[in-house]
């Protein structure tokens, strides 16, 4: 009897795999083979990157490897991360950032040595607890830059020098005025840190980053700091546009002009920090699930903005994305905390999303 029902089993199997049932598993895992490697369709453009973190290096590796050329640590060189009490530096998540690259023959961006956020209070007082002096602050900057750039030569290739250092308007001058590096040292606390930084690597790319910086009133703004520093000999060489953007901004063309005057100073331009929300900024509402409608618009949204950096590759250094896959990613609580989005090409389960085809199709 157990025989029989044997028999019978191989026979449906055999039956099974002659109409094609087998073949067609061999299909699907063709289909999954000719995913095609995202930095590998760049490679006569711009390497193309991701932020990770501790955990994503683990969890998204095989994304990583596959498709990335250039990895940004999201959070694990920030001044918090790496000199979170005076003189305690702590490298160990940088290093694993830093060695995943290395073994996958990957460039390194890092991210980021001065701005007002993610910096330990501490910083910016002495040791009576009172607001330090200008020279006591520069100190610390000098320090803290050398330590961490020195360490990393020849790892990372491209430094975000300064973060967000550029007012969103309101006042008269077109700095930030409410970080504690402008409010101690002045407006000098900028070419400052460049200096300090090519002291420690000249070969090293440094790069001025911000957020808004397509926005026509914004991008004057950085604009004017970057011309600046460059006529005052400020060894500064690229600018990065973070493009955290959504469903509805900014236009193509409002990007193509930046990159165009920032690139008119002959700096390099890179995308530092890019995903697009299927929230636009002022929809607070949640979702339980990504709308098809909204997907195919982020979809279209990369196509047009990878258009843009194509065209413009003779000044377009790098493109690289915030997160890997929208399983986990900073947009979840930002700009509403606890708020789902969809912001990658990979989908919560690692696989390629509308938008992923549209940027390999071309
Ligand atoms: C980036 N800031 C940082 O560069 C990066 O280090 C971080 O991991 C994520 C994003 C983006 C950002 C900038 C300003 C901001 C919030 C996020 O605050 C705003 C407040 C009001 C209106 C607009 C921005």
């Amino acid at each position: 009897m157990k025989k029989h029902l044997f028999y019978l089993l191989l026979a449906l199997v055999m039956i099974w795999c002659i109409t094609g049932g087998c073949q067609q598993e061999e299909e699907i895992s063709a289909l999954h083979k000719e995913v095609p490697a995202l930095a590998e369709v760049y490679q006569d453009f711009f390497p193309v990157g991701a932020a990770v973190n501790s955990w994503t290096i683990e969890s998204h590796k095989e994304l990583i490897e596959k498709h990335f050329n250039s990895l940004t640590a999201e959070n694990e060189m920030k001044f918090e991360s790496i000199q979170r009490s005076p003189g305690k530096y702590t490298f160990e998540r940088a290093d694993a950032i830093v060695e995943l690259a290395e073994k996958n023959g990957m460039l390194v961006r890092g991210h980021t040595l001065v701005w007002h956020s993610q910096t330990p209070a501490w910083v910016f007082k002495d040791e009576k607890g009172r607001p330090a002096s200008r020279e006591l602050l520069l100190k610390r900057m000098e320090e803290h830059i050398t330590t961490v750039v020195s360490r990393y030569r020849g790892q990372v290739y491209a430094w975000d020098v300064v973060n967000e250092a550029v007012t969103d308007g309101g006042g008269p001058g077109y700095l930030r005025t409410d970080s504690p590096w402008y409010r101690i040292i002045g407006p000098g606390y900028i070419a400052q840190a460049f200096i300090f930084a090519h002291r420690a690597d000249p070969g090293a790319k440094l790069f001025y980053n911000d957020y808004s910086a397509v926005d026509p009133a914004k991008s004057d703004r950085i604009y004017r700091l970057l011309k600046d520093l460059l006529e005052q000999g400020v060894p500064v060489h690229g600018v990065g546009i973070q493009g955290h953007w959504d469903i509805s901004y900014p236009s193509a063309n409002q990007v193509e002009a930046a990159i165009r005057k920032y690139a008119s100073l002959g700096l390099e331009v890179q995308i530092t920090e890019l995903d697009i929300s299927v929230f636009p900024w002022s929809d607070r509402g949640h979702l339980r699930a990504a709308p098809k409608n909204r997907l195919r618009t982020q979809a279209q949204r990369y196509r047009e903005l990878f258009e843009v950096f194509r065209r413009n590759k003779d000044v377009v250094t790098g493109v690289t994305f915030w997160g890997v896959a929208d399983d986990r990613t900073w947009k979840d609580n930002f700009p509403v905390r606890g708020r789902k989005d969809w912001p990658l090409v990979f989908d919560e389960e690692h696989q390629p999303k509308a938008a992923f085809w549209e940027i390999v199709n071309f």
